[in-house]
Formats: C-alpha cells, structure tokens, sequence
C-alpha cells in the first residue's frame, strides 16, 4: 500500500531584475493559481501541490520578488527558512549572469547557507550572448546542483526546473 507523504517546501527566486523570475513561476503555477501578495515584505508567495516519484506530495510555495531585487531590509526574511534556491540569469544580457556571482550567490551564502540551488538560463527561446561553455563554467563557481536551459515563454524545461530543486531540496532536509 502506498503512503502519501506531504512535505512543505519554501523555494526562493532570485536574479536581477527582468530576467524572467515571475514569468517562470506562473508559467509552472498556471493551472492551480493562489496568491498571496505580501506588499510589506515586497514579496509575491505562489502555492503550488505536486506529485513526485514514490507518492510524495509536496506543497510548494514559491517566493517571488515583487520589484525591488535589492532591497536590503527584506532579505532576511525572504531568504528565512528556504529549501532551495532558484537563480534565474537572462541568456540575453551577460550582466545578469555577472551579478550572479557578484552578488546573488553571496547573499545566498550569508542567508542561506545549506539550501541547493539551481540556476536557470532563461529565454533560451531568444538569441544568446553568452556561450555554452561560459554558462556550464558557472556551475562550479557557484556551486549549483546543476543549470537548466529555461523559456518561460515557450515553457521549455520549466516543470522539470522546479521538481529538480524540489527533489534536491527534500534530499537536503528531509
Ligand atoms: P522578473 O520577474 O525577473 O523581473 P519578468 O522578469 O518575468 O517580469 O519578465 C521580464 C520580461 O521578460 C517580460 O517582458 C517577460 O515577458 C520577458 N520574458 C520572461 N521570460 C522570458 C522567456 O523565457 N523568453 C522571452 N522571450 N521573454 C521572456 P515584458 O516585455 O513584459 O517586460
Ligand atoms: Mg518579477
């Protein structure tokens, strides 16, 4: 007989402004749509339940920057008692992937130090500036569990991004 189990995961996402962060999450939420705007901490919170392998129900909830990506005095917060980490670069603007590591992965460091993280190469339906090898050399350096060639428009490999780190994250915590 199978046991249905049911974890919560709180999954962030972050990366410079336009990259396609709020464009990824409702591309993977449509369907089953709540929302919860949280305009005091500058946060969009998206619930989401999904199956995975074995019969494990998992309540998703995915935290979404609601303008204002830098905004200090929400950070703590927002980065509290995450599961995983979700880094979105734009494939179309190099600096977005520059300020991954400059900025976004150190933050990640200080607030969140054992959550996984995947980065996601968004807008892989468009033309690219940076090359393939320039973007798998970003793994290492960042320590991400891995990097995914994403499009929020076409809706390439988004499902999958967000089981990937859901599986990761229930590795690390459960
Ligand atoms: P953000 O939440 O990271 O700030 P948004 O980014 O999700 O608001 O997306 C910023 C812009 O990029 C939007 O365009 C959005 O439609 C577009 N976009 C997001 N992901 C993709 C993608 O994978 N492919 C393409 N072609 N466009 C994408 P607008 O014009 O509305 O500002
Ligand atoms: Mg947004």
């Amino acid at each position: 007989m199978n046991k249905t189990i049911k974890y919560t995961l709180k999954i962030i996402v972050i990366g410079e402004p336009a990259v396609g962060k709020t464009s990824l999450v409702k591309k993977f939420i449509t369907g089953q749509f709540s929302k919860d705007y949280r305009s005091s901490i500058g946060t969009n919170i998206f619930t989401k339940y999904i199956k995975l392998e074995n019969d494990i129900d998992i309540k998703l909830q995915l935290w979404d920057i609601a303008g204002q990506e830098r905004w200090i005095s929400m950070r703590p917060s927002y980065y509290a008692g995450a599961k995983g980490i979700i880094i979105v670069g734009d494939l179309t603007r190099r600096n977005t992937f520059d300020q991954i590591e400059k900025f976004w992965i150190l933050d990640v460091k200080q607030y969140c130090k054992y959550a996984p993280i995947i980065l996601l190469a968004n807008k892989n339906d468009l033309g690219f500036e940076l090359s393939e090898t320039e973007i798998n050399s970003l793994e290492k350096r960042t320590t991400a569990i891995s990097i995914i060639h994403t499009s929020a428009k076409t809706g390439e490999n988004v499902e999958s991004a967000f089981k990937i780190i859901s599986k990761e994250a229930l590795k690390v915590f459960y």
